[in-house]
């Protein structure tokens, strides 16, 4: 019994519905669900929640135990056969005992091409599919043109207050969201392969820019490889550059002077010219050399004109704002964004499938930066 059967279809949209709870925690990775059905009915689900974490074949085997041997398993994306950052899922599918796997499309990425459905075969399985490709496709979109690209995911996060502010005065940096918020950014540092701030965000804020969650990073991760990016080397200074030991540190500049590069790797930092485009940096050259450097998942924490000038260079896909309960004020204090802007709201940057949630008193807004492609093809 294995051709598609109108409840096959309705299992498959709930593992499509599971797999969109992965969204914002997942990019560049494509968000994945599964749904396991024994005889007596669904013994688990399971979506994969993290980038970096388990896939969702493998939370979803862990709900249902014993219970998986037999079960039919429905799948918002055909299993992977390869080890990425965890094992292959269809080596899990295979030691839990499934016996028929439903998948609603194929996994475009170039190495899986039918494999993962080929060795399910080999051992047994009916595989099933693909049943909704259409569906299943729309939730691949950003995954695949992601994967076509010369750069990271790139994920731009700034705290302000209620009036927009991230700072009281140029310089003067302090923290405006509270633990619950920091907690949740520590993670996200930890789920990225590399944090970026520039340079005056190093000078006004002295940050570390490690993931400090009790245990250290989630899932056995490393730190990211912290970078900074400035103009120049000279006179670059705070904790970050002390603290090469807590993990790897990476200055980005437009041109590095040789005697200075040396002093600063003989203290275990990494130096990295980027050059530069009209007096400053490169940003789309930086993005190229992180992504050549093994860096997918990327994090920016500012400052304002970092971030303004991503956006403007359409080099940004995801934005993560947090809003504390503060008012600031004042004709000096820092907006979250600057650069040059928008000179009118209909040219203003949208944030796409918006999401609001209220963590502890803090508000945080995440939103993709790009349209999906399907829009774009609207268009
Ligand atoms: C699955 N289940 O839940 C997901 C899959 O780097 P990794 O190890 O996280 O692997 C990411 C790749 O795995 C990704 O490129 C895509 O081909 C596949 N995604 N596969 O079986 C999942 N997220
Ligand atoms: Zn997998």
């Amino acid at each position: 019994m294995s051709a598609p059967s109108p409840h096959d279809v309705e299992r498959l949209r709930r593992a499509l519905a599971l797999a969109s709870k992965g969204r914002f925690r997942v990019e560049p990775n494509p968000p994945v669900g599964c749904v396991i059905e024994g005889a007596g009915g669904v013994v688990g689900e399971g979506w994969h929640d993290g980038y970096g974490g388990a896939h969702a074949e493998v939370r979803a085997l862990a709900v249902a135990g014993a219970a998986a041997r037999g079960a039919t398993a429905y799948l918002s994306l055909e299993p992977c056969s390869r080890h990425g950052k965890t094992p292959p899922c269809v080596d899990a599918l295979l030691a839990a005992g499934i016996q028929r796997v439903v998948v609603a499309c194929h996994d475009p990425h170039p190495d899986e091409g039918g494999r993962g459905r080929a060795r399910l075969e080999a051992a047994g399985v009916h595989v099933v599919g693909p049943v909704l490709p259409g569906e299943g496709a729309a939730l691949l979109g950003r995954f695949r043109e992601a994967l076509a690209r010369p750069r990271p995911w790139t994920i731009l996060k700034w705290a302000m207050s209620a009036d927009g502010r991230a700072a009281p005065l140029r310089g003067g940096g302090g923290r405006l969201t509270g633990d619950r918020a920091q907690a949740e950014v520590h993670e996200l540092r930890g789920r990225c392969d590399a944090v970026l701030v520039g340079r005056g965000t190093l000078e006004a804020d002295d940050p570390l820019l490690t993931c400090r969650l009790p245990g250290g990073p989630p899932d056995g991760r490393s730190q990211p490889l912290r970078v900074v990016v400035s103009r120049r080397l000279e006179g670059l200074r705070g904790r970050l550059l002390d603290s090469a030991g807590q993990g790897p540190v990476l200055l980005a500049v437009g041109r590095a002077d040789p005697a200075e590069a040396r002093t600063l790797e003989a203290r275990g930092l990494q130096v990295l010219e980027v050059g530069p485009a009209e007096g400053r940096v490169d940003l789309a050259r930086l993005l190229a050399a992180l992504r050549e450097r093994g860096v997918a998942r990327l994090l920016v924490e500012g400052g304002a004109r970092l971030h303004g000038a991503l956006l403007a260079a359409r080099l940004a896909d995801q934005v993560q704002a947090w809003v504390a309960p503060l008012v600031l004020g004042g004709q000096d204090a820092v907006p979250a964004v600057e650069g040059s802007g928008v000179r009118a709201v209909e040219g203003a940057w949208r944030l796409h499938d918006p999401q609001w949630r209220k963590v502890g008193d803090d508000l945080v807004l995440q939103g993709f930066a790009q349209p999906a492609p399907a829009e774009l093809a609207a268009v």
